[in-house]
């Protein structure tokens, strides 16, 4: 079997679950200015280590998140390991650098582990290749992310051997230590989520030792589906072993579907914040998405054969922000009546509507209507193709004689139809 065949058996589950959670979770939910704070506000290490003599999340209840993600829909979540400060959620052999040697003691990932397998979802890691933390890796200055000066990243005076030896054997703990891991979400940066790796090469792929460390992977957890930020080009007829199963598009929305060279899709997974802040934050007043804004992001996402992953920041005593509770059990009832049009669903051979979005699965369409300020409403010219439309939410049928008197439910709902019966093209109706 190819790498292409190994792909898509890999991501069978991660293509039907759709949708989940992202939760970015450290020492930086203390000072509470996002997860960059150390580098953004050039905080020297001894200054930053107060946050890890105090970090102590007295209410952190991984049950709580593990409900609230279930009840929103989520079939998956990913929870940092490690950012780029280096902090590790995990009791590490490696580093004394983590949460069971704080004041806490606690090995937060096994506790998250163990409560959203119980509540049924998969398991992700998120691991950051960056680490301003380790001895070995190259702080470039105040920057301490040397993206761009190559000379500087290969670390005068760090010996990079030892960090990239260092971090195979955190992903080896993680992979070991914690039972059945679904997926690995390696972060370096913006420059690696596109489709065709990094622009910057010396950044990428065996930089971090990628094949050695995917080879151990495989062998630790065989069915493990892995993002592409280790580089690589996933557009290949025959992927690039290091470029994991999935890209991973961040915070803009794809123009369309993720195609390799031949024209096969790619499966693809949009990672967005719900108030612009990755890490728990105080100090920026930006707004949340609305519930409507985030719940059409995830049609957009299925209707483009796309994951969404959408990212809560709990603050430093372990709880996820009120606001982002208030949307994602929002997100839930919506979920809770349409999930069919998203669950196992992808993108129609039907051009896009201009009324909204189409989902298909099998031979079942949705079509997802966002303004029907059109008076009488035309299923985009399928006219005569339908054998019946029915309302997602509550089975009712939906007129198909002409004239289309639309539909009985307010002018600009959000409505999912499920149009059964499309004929094919060989105009047989499809059961
Ligand atoms: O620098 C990180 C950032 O903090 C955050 O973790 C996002 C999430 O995908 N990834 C990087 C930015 O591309």
């Amino acid at each position: 079997m190819g790498l292409f065949e190994e792909r898509a058996r890999r991501t069978e589950w991660f293509l039907d679950a759709r949708f989940g959670m992202f939760i970015h979770w450290g020492l930086y939910s203390i000072p509470a200015r996002g997860e960059w704070v150390k580098s953004a506000e050039k905080i020297p290490t001894e200054v930053y280590d107060q946050y890890f003599e105090e970090f102590n999340p007295v209410r952190y209840n991984p049950k709580e998140w593990a409900k609230l993600a279930k009840e929103a829909g989520m079939k998956y979540a990913v929870l940092t390991t490690k950012h780029h400060d280096g902090f590790c959620l995990f009791d590490s052999a490696y580093t004394d650098y983590k949460s069971t040697n704080t004041k806490c003691k606690r090995d937060l990932v096994k506790e998250y582990v163990d409560a959203f397998r119980e509540e049924g979802l998969k398991v992700g890691f998120y691991y950051s290749l960056l680490d301003w933390h380790h001895e070995d890796y190259p702080h470039y200055g105040d920057n301490q992310h040397p993206m761009r000066e190559e000379e500087s990243f290969k670390g005068a005076g760090h010996n990079w051997k030892n960090y990239v030896e260092y971090f195979h054997n955190q992903v080896r703990e993680l992979l070991t230590n914690y039972g059945k891991i679904d997926l690995m979400w390696f972060d370096f940066s913006y420059e690696n989520k596109n489709l065709a790796g990094t622009e910057f090469e010396h950044m990428s792929g065996e930089t971090w030792g990628a094949k050695k460390l995917i080879t151990m992977m495989r062998e630790l957890q065989p069915d493990i589906v892995i993002d592409n930020r280790l580089g690589g080009d996933a557009r290949k007829p025959e992927p690039d072993l290091h470029a994991g199963d999935f890209v991973s598009p961040e915070c803009m929305m794809p123009a369309g579907e993720a195609v390799d060279v031949l024209g096969r899709s790619i499966p693809w997974e949009l990672c967005l914040t719900l108030n612009e802040n990755w890490g728990y934050a105080k100090n920026k007043p930006w707004e949340y998405k609305t519930t409507e804004n985030v719940i059409h992001m995830l049609v957009e996402c299925v209707s483009k054969n796309g994951n969404m992953l959408i990212n809560v920041g709990p603050n430093a005593k372990g709880e996820i922000p009120k606001e982002s509770i208030r949307i994602l059990k929002e997100i839930g009832e919506w979920m809770r009546v349409n999930s069919d049009s998203i669950y196992g669903c992808g993108k129609s051979e039907l051009e896009k509507p201009e009324w909204g979005r189409y989902t298909q699965k099998g031979n079942i369409l949705y079509a997802h209507i966002y303004d029907r300020r059109v008076g009488s409403f035309r299923l985009g010219g399928l006219e005569g193709r339908i054998k019946k439309a029915r309302i997602l939410e509550d089975g009712a049928e939906v007129r198909l004689e002409k004239p289309w008197n639309g539909l009985d439910y307010p002018k600009d709902a959000f409505v999912q139809l499920e149009i059964a019966g499309l004929y094919d093209e060989k105009d047989t109706v499809l059961e």
